[in-house]
């Protein structure tokens, strides 16, 4: 089966976790708008069907649209051994996924704290106050959790956040510390020696073969000012360790 992602085509945003787990999967898969443009999204966000997604990333499996991307991430993992087989396995993944999301906005409200609809140079001064909580309290709280995690989950074989194998959680935390690096490279400093399990494990997702050839593809689209991570220097922060 060819899946159909539907997703910005000049952004990484969310899109990028679902193209990470289907470019390990080795999936074959159509990254639509980048193809084609945004009209054919556009009317499936136009709410007609019976099981419309609320907004990008979707995918189409078969008959399926599959929307929110955790959720998205659920049935990849699944149908890719991206994820444990068991139930307990499969939830815990998954709310690692969640709790991957919540960081990610976090981050989205750091340069857009009042609106999404504004822009970054009308809500300055507030991006300035926010993300000065994000990156003091909010990030180094997320990364001492995936560090707790990875800690405790650590064998012989190396660590993964779940169990013995790479899953998608895996993928999704090297996403948000390449995210990190590009969008606060002082404030990453910093967050390279707190975190030192978080930094291993996204190292050793973009070393991964299918990974790795993803990322030197033309298919991975920078880092840019549209997207989720975005690097305003005037918001980026020198920590100092406590
Ligand atoms: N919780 C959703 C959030 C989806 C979302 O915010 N998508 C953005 C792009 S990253 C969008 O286009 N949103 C349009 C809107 O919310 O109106 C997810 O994780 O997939």
């Amino acid at each position: 089966m060819r899946y159909e992602l539907y997703y910005w085509p000049s952004i990484q945003g969310r899109g990028e976790f679902v193209r990470l787990a289907l470019e390990q999967a080795g999936a074959d898969y159509r990254d639509v708008a980048r193809g084609s443009g945004t009209p054919g999204m556009e009317r499936m966000l136009s709410w007609h069907s019976a099981t419309p997604p609320f907004a990008p990333p979707f995918l189409k499996a078969g008959k399926l649209v599959i929307g929110q991307t955790a959720n998205i991430l659920l049935y990849l993992g699944e149908h890719h051994a991206l994820a444990p087989r068991t139930e307990a396995g499969r939830l815990w993944t998954h709310q690692i996924q969640l709790t991957i999301a919540d960081l990610v906005g976090e981050v989205h409200d750091g340069h857009h704290p009042i609106s999404g609809s504004l822009y970054y140079a009308d809500q300055k001064a507030a991006a300035r106050k926010r993300t000065h909580a994000l990156l003091t309290e909010r990030v180094p709280k997320f990364l001492r959790y995936f560090e707790a995690i990875l800690h405790a989950n650590r064998s012989p074989h190396g660590a993964f956040l779940v169990g013995r194998r790479v899953s998608y959680a895996d993928l999704s935390l090297f996403q948000v510390v390449d995210g990190l690096c590009y969008a606060f490279p002082k404030a990453s400093a910093h967050y390279r020696k707190k975190s030192p399990r978080v930094h291993a494990l996204a190292k050793e997702v973009a070393a991964r073969p299918r990974i790795a050839a993803y990322l030197a593809s033309e298919r991975r689209i920078a880092f840019n000012r549209d997207g989720i991570f975005r690097h305003y220097p005037e918001l980026d922060q020198v920590i100092y360790a406590r």
